[in-house]
């Protein structure tokens, strides 16, 4: 058994756990990560794109932004469209100038990488048979296998960073955790193509045949969403037949509609809404996706998960320090309020931009009616806007 000593022991490579190393690095503490994907899998895997201001800002402070400061396209508006016309919110002009950036999630996860392997501070890919012990203890531990062999850290604190379907929330006992879960009758069927974006903003439609979504990734490619059914598989969806119900969802009265080109991406994101409280146990504390879940119409998952590290930096470097726990309350509660101003957001927007089997006609007619007052009211649009370009980070 290798065993290996460390301050903050991290599970999970993705953009929380990797963030989360890099801040503590840069306060002079030691972490290990812990990841039991592959490094490509890892990178390759296409996920959010929308950064808000906040993000960008830390990414900016804490030396993470020269690529995104190059290649990020900053957007200083999104469009919602309904009954066939678009209705641009000016979101930097109702925010004293903030905005959002487009920057694939997958890029940031690259250069967050990058950056730790720089370091020369320890990152394992291909971890397996993860798990964590001893969490009411001084000293908890990771345990896994690599490269064949069986490795334990002992840390001073484990930060959960390992998603949704990770191990640590479920190694936290029965009881000591309040859960929150949601789930929506409809999921997302994205695509990547290989065309240039026909609008510099994204376009947001909710149209008879459900919910569309217009958004890119770089001058070149293209990212699009089509609300489908819970249970849908994407194989089932011939490239002809996606860009079909592309067109009759996005196509406006005044010609607009998305660029075709070559798919080279195709998946089924489901929605859910999932919260913790608190955030966590023992010597062990959940970050990101591990801790909360929204689904993907208000852009909040990876926003959440930043500013959930951005918090937890500086509180476990005070752990670290004096041993004294009790700051994680504080993590907590101020990571389960914005959660729930992010769920509140994101169930808003889902529930105003898509078609329910289970609606009445009344229910389709006060939707209209919501996003006509939304597009009319500037009181409307700034909250819209502010939360969309993210609330303060606390
Ligand atoms: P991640 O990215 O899932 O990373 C968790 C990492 O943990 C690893 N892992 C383990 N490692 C060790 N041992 C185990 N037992 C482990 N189990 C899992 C995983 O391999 C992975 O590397 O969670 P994290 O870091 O909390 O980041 C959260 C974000 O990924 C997520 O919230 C967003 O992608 C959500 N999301 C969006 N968020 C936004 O802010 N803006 C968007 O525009 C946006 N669009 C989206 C999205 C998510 C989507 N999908 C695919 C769910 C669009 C889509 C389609
Ligand atoms: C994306 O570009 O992947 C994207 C944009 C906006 C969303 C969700 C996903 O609300």
């Amino acid at each position: 058994m290798t065993v290996l000593r460390t301050q903050v022991g991290i599970v999970g490579g993705g953009a929380a756990g990797l963030m989360l190393g890099h801040l503590l690095g840069r306060a002079g503490v030691d972490s290990i990560i812990v990841e039991n994907r592959t490094r490509e899998h890892v990178i390759d895997r296409v996920r959010a794109g929308v950064l808000e201001q906040g993000t960008v800002d830390m990414l900016q402070e804490s030396g993470m932004a020269g690529r995104l400061s190059r290649e990020g396209m900053r957007h200083e508006g999104i469009y919602i469209a309904f009954g066939g016309s678009r209705h641009r919110i000016d979101m930097a002009g109702l925010t004293n100038g903030r905005a959002i950036t487009i920057y694939g999630q997958n890029e940031l996860v690259k250069d967050l990488i990058a950056a730790r392997l720089a370091t020369a501070r320890p990152l394992f890919f291909e971890a397996a048979g993860v798990s964590v012990h001893d969490l009411e203890c001084e000293q908890p531990a990771i345990r896994f296998t690599h490269d064949g062999g069986p490795h334990e850290i002992r840390c001073d604190i484990i930060a959960g960073c390992d998603g949704f379907h990770g191990v640590c929330r479920p190694s936290i006992p029965d009881g000591a955790l309040k859960t929150f879960d949601r789930s929506y009758p409809f999921a997302w069927l994205g695509i990547l193509a290989d065309a240039a974006p026909s609008s510099h903003e994204l376009v947001y439609s909710l149209h008879e045949r459900g919910f569309a979504l217009f958004s890119m990734r770089s001058p070149a490619v293209t990212r699009l969403y089509l609300q489908c059914a819970a249970d849908e598989v994407a194989a089932r969806w011939a490239d002809d037949r996606i860009w079909a119900e592309l067109r009759a969802r996005l196509t406006m009265a005044d010609g607009w509609a998305p660029r075709e080109g070559p798919i080279t991406q195709k998946g089924v994101t489901g929605m859910r809404s999932f919260v913790v409280d608190p955030m966590h146990y023992g010597r062990l504390c959940l970050a990101g996706d591990a801790a909360h879940i929204v689904p993907p119409t208000g852009a909040k998952g990876l926003n959440l998960a930043m500013a959930d590290v951005w918090r937890l930096a500086p509180i476990l470097e005070q752990v670290c320090r004096n041993g004294d726990t009790r700051v994680l309350a504080e993590y907590s509660a101020r990571g389960v309020r914005r959660t729930w101003h992010a769920q509140r957001f994101s169930w808003w927007m889902t529930t105003m931009l898509h078609r329910d089997e289970q609606d009445t006609a009344f229910d389709e007619r006060r939707r209209i009616a919501d996003l006509e007052y939304l597009v009319s009211s500037s009181a409307a649009m700034t909250s819209l806007a502010e939360n969309y370009v993210g609330l303060p980070l606390d």
